[in-house]
């Protein structure tokens, strides 16, 4: 485990001590998340934790099925009692977040627009002084019309790129629509540009989740530090 792993274990492991029998619960994807569906799936080996799970992508709802961890989805239940997930960036103390590197952001969205509780689990490489920082904000557009919702991309000021696949076509997320990663040389108002990026048609989803994070639980040299959106 390189020692980055081990943080983002660290904060998993905290946040999986959130979750008690009975519970429905929002199940991330990416890295650190595959790390709280292991502590999951360990917590229900060893102490019989009784959950049902709405996973937010393919690969982690096969990961917690193959642990023996029952899914479930908005069929069954229209609330969700707690979600935890990773995120790429965080901004402190709002808890405004980008995500979808992984490529989940709809489903991640969806699953945290239906929860009381929405916990971020990171290292502290996740922590930046103002969005877009790091990361480009992932958009979910349809295939159709791609030129022209990229162009209407760029005219918000992005520098948009078609995410490729490792197979050299286009990246297509588990709803099978394509992501554009969106560069900005600034985010001075996220929530703003959420509602500009979102009024576009053709796209559906952005990676700017904004007032959605509860808590975060980000793990650094000194622990596991708990945030609370503010
Ligand atoms: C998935 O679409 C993303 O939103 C993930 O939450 C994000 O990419 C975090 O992944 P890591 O935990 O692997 O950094």
């Amino acid at each position: 485990l390189s020692d980055r792993d081990a943080l983002k274990r660290d904060a998993a492991e905290a946040a999986a001590a959130l979750v008690d029998s009975g519970m429905v619960v929002g199940i991330g994807t990416g890295s650190t998340a595959a790390f709280l569906i292991a502590a999951l799936i360990a917590r229900r080996v060893r102490d019989g934790l009784d959950i049902v799970c709405i996973p937010t992508s393919e690969r982690s709802g096969d990961q917690a099925r193959e642990g023996g961890l029952a899914l479930t989805d908005f069929g069954a239940h229209r609330a969700i009692d707690i979600t935890i997930d990773g995120a790429d960036e965080i901004l402190l103390p709002s808890l405004h977040l980008v995500k979808g590197l992984g490529g989940a952001l709809l489903r991640e969205k969806m699953v945290a627009s239906a929860s009381r509780r929405l916990v971020i689990i990171a290292d502290e490489e996740k922590i930046v002084p103002q969005l877009g920082a790091h990361a480009p904000v992932p958009v979910e557009v349809t295939a159709f019309g791609l030129p022209l919702t990229h162009a209407r991309l760029a005219a918000l000021g992005a520098e948009p790129v078609l995410r490729m696949g490792a197979d050299g076509a286009p990246y297509r997320t588990d709803n099978g629509n394509p992501i554009i990663d969106c560069r900005f040389a600034r985010i001075d108002d996220a929530a703003a540009l959420d509602r500009a990026m979102r009024d576009i048609v053709g796209v559906v989803e952005t990676g700017l989740f904004i007032g959605l994070a509860t808590e975060a639980f980000v793990a650094g040299a000194q622990g596991v530090v708990e945030y609370r959106a503010g």
